[in-house]
């Protein structure tokens, strides 16, 4: 085992004993429960004497589930105790927990009125039931229950136990819940008419006719001589990348001090990529949808939803997994097996030319892949991370699961698709944060609006083909704050002014804003409100290591977005320094009737590319099929 690095996730040990410094404060009751225990992350700064490592600080949001109050603390594991420990403020919530997911579940198939209005729709078999819980906005949380940790619920039924669960909703029932008191406050029960006879099946027991295909013959990926990359505790290294993994509770996946080795010089690309916030506004004002909007990032957790993966089926070929260590809302560590995945993949051909006389060059690309799967109840994001032999870095989200579907009883409303008998999938969108910490070539970077700029027809210009490139300097916040221009082609670079390439211009990486989805709402909705972010494709903040949640902290119960929108009011500068990028991309998911009635993937990803970070194409070393002919 190599000892532990700063930037290395607390270890089951550790959550226990910064649960532990938090229970021994006064008033810390078995009625407490804890939302999150995360690594307080070293400043960058402390990461740069290994000799000397920054104290191990641990990050705890609890509440008193007796009158909902609710604190935020540090506690330094090196010195075992409570460095501060602090309420939230007015209005601040924390986020869901699993835990109260499934204790309300057992609250509601237990509760009277909830079973007497199931069999009058004529549902009998309660272990046939799903209640899905839903976090509220707090705007449109009833005036009677402001305040309180609440919640609304779906409430679903699957045809005989292997069927599919979110097949049948039963439309116009939704009970609202206090989770503290963990209690039915109210059960809406609108008449939804005789349910509709659909397929909602995808599993191959209970899918009535299906054959399977028989002419799919095995196919396997085999490395004889194991992968290519080593991975020594949290720190990857493959090829001519390096970088360290890291997981919590919220982001999931965290790529740390990524960096490519260029000719015995480790050249930083980034300091840490994640995804800090994923906004899903169901687009459909009807009662069953119009509290419909998850922040799946900032309420639930895509690390708190990370689910094992399987060899064989998530992954094929010669795999590398990581485990990762999370907590329930008591405290307790437990660790989900397989939470990461690494392995390396072919990926076609890398770069080829064919000469008269010396004949065909090729090279094979190969990639690295670190990824995870969450499954943020019926939906599940997958995420991976690629790293190419170019020094392309590309992030891939591919959205599959169960889509929210609705039975009507005539006419179907015009917010989603007919995907099945008197069935709709209403539309709605996936709004993802990337924050993209980019250290190019060290911290003092500036990011530069890029565009494609025809030049007007005229004497030096006579034929009227001129193409130039523009680029604009962001200089502050304001300038930051940027869209994607289809008609200019605008990318985002990011260069290091102070070193340049052998060519005499700054070493640099680009953004590709590929996948970039505008927010279409009405700006003073109240989804907008909480979600800011999302109005823009991109926003560049200054480096502060307590700016990580772009819609909030607490986007629990939230009215306004206190992230992005408040830290950039502030305008500051954003040249030469060290500068974060927040990269909104996603799917505006438009209901096919072939995501039903298990979807698959729809795949979106967004790339990261060295524009004269090298003096030339930095492969040409990428060996050929065959050493011994070069030219093979
Ligand atoms: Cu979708």
């Amino acid at each position: 085992m190599s000892p532990i690095h700063p930037l290395d996730p607390l270890t089951a040990d550790e959550i226990g004993a910064a649960a532990a410094l938090v229970k021994a404060q006064p008033g810390v009751t078995e009625r407490w429960r804890f939302a999150s225990i995360d690594l307080k992350e070293p400043r960058k700064q402390a990461l740069s004497n290994p000799e000397r490592p920054p104290a191990r600080e641990a990050e705890i949001v609890g509440w008193n589930r007796e009158d909902g109050a609710a604190f935020k603390g540090v506690v330094s594991l090196t010195e075992e105790r409570v460095l501060s420990w602090n309420p939230l403020l007015p209005g601040e919530h924390p986020p869901m927990t699993p835990d109260e997911f499934h204790e309300i579940d057992a609250v509601l198939r237990n509760e009277p009125g909830v079973v007497e209005a199931l069999n009058k729709r004529g549902v009998t078999d309660m272990d046939l039931v799903l209640f899905d819980t839903w976090a509220y906005g707090a705007e449109l949380v009833p005036e009677r229950y402001r305040g309180r940790r609440i919640a609304w619920a779906d409430v679903w039924h699957r045809n005989s136990p292997d069927a599919n669960p979110y097949a049948n909703m039963l439309a116009g029932l939704h009970p609202i819940v206090d989770l503290n008191a963990m209690e039915l406050l109210e059960l809406e029960d609108r008449d939804p008419g005789p349910p509709p006879r659909i397929m909602g099946e995808y599993a191959p027991g209970v899918v009535p006719g299906l054959t399977l295909r028989d002419d799919v013959k095995q196919l396997d990926i085999t490395q004889p001589d194991g992968p290519s990359f080593t991975l020594d505790g949290h720190l990857l290294k493959w090829q001519k990348w390096s970088m360290r993994l890291g997981f919590n509770y919220r982001e999931g996946l965290v790529i740390h001090t990524l960096a490519y080795n260029d000719r015995d010089k480790t050249r930083k690309v980034a300091h840490r990529l994640s995804f800090a916030e994923m906004v899903v506004p169901y687009r459909d004002p009807t009662p069953d949808h119009y509290r419909r909007t998850a922040f799946d990032i900032g309420e639930w957790g895509l690390g708190l939803m990370t689910t094992s993966l399987e060899l064989g089926c998530d992954c094929l070929g010669e795999i590398t997994y990581l485990d990762a260590v999370l907590h329930d809302s008591r405290g307790e560590p437990h660790t989900v097996k397989n939470a990461i995945c690494i392995h390396e993949e072919d990926d076609g051909v890398l770069w080829k030319h064919v000469d008269d006389h010396t004949g065909a060059d090729t090279r094979r690309m190969r990639r690295l892949v670190v990824s995870f799967h969450a499954t943020v109840a019926n939906y599940e994001y997958l995420v991976y991370w690629r790293f190419y032999q170019d020094g392309n870095i590309q992030c891939e989200v591919r959205a599959t699961g169960l889509m929210v579907t609705t039975p009507f009883a005539d006419g179907a409303p015009p917010f989603g698709t007919v995907i099945d008998n008197r069935t709709y999938a209403p539309f709605h969108q996936h709004f993802i944060v990337a924050r993209l910490d980019l250290d190019v070539d060290g911290e003092a970077n500036t990011v530069y609006a890029a565009e494609a700029a025809p030049v007007p027809t005229g004497p030096d210009n006579p034929h009227g083909l001129a193409l130039t490139q523009k680029l604009t300097r962001l200089r502050s916040e304001s300038e930051g704050i940027q869209d994607y221009d289809w008609a200019r082609q605008r990318t985002w670079k990011v260069l290091n002014d102070n070193v340049a390439n052998g060519l005499g211009a700054p070493v640099g990486y680009k953004l590709e804003a590929s996948a970039a989805i505008p927010a279409l709402i009405d700006p003073n909705s109240p989804v907008v409100r909480r979600a800011r972010a999302i109005e823009h494709t991109l926003w560049v903040t200054p480096y502060n290591r307590d700016e990580r949640w772009p819609c909030g902290e607490f986007p629990n119960l939230s009215v306004e977005d206190s992230g992005l929108p408040v830290w950039t009011a502030r305008d500051r500068s954003i040249e030469n320094t060290d500068v974060v990028l927040w990269y909104v991309f996603g799917i505006n998911h438009v209901t096919r009737p072939e995501d039903w009635p298990v979807m698959p993937v729809d795949t979106v990803s967004f790339w990261l590319k060295p524009v004269g970070f090298f003096d030339r194409n930095p492969a040409l070393d990428v060996p050929g099929h065959d050493p011994a002919h070069p030219h093979v």
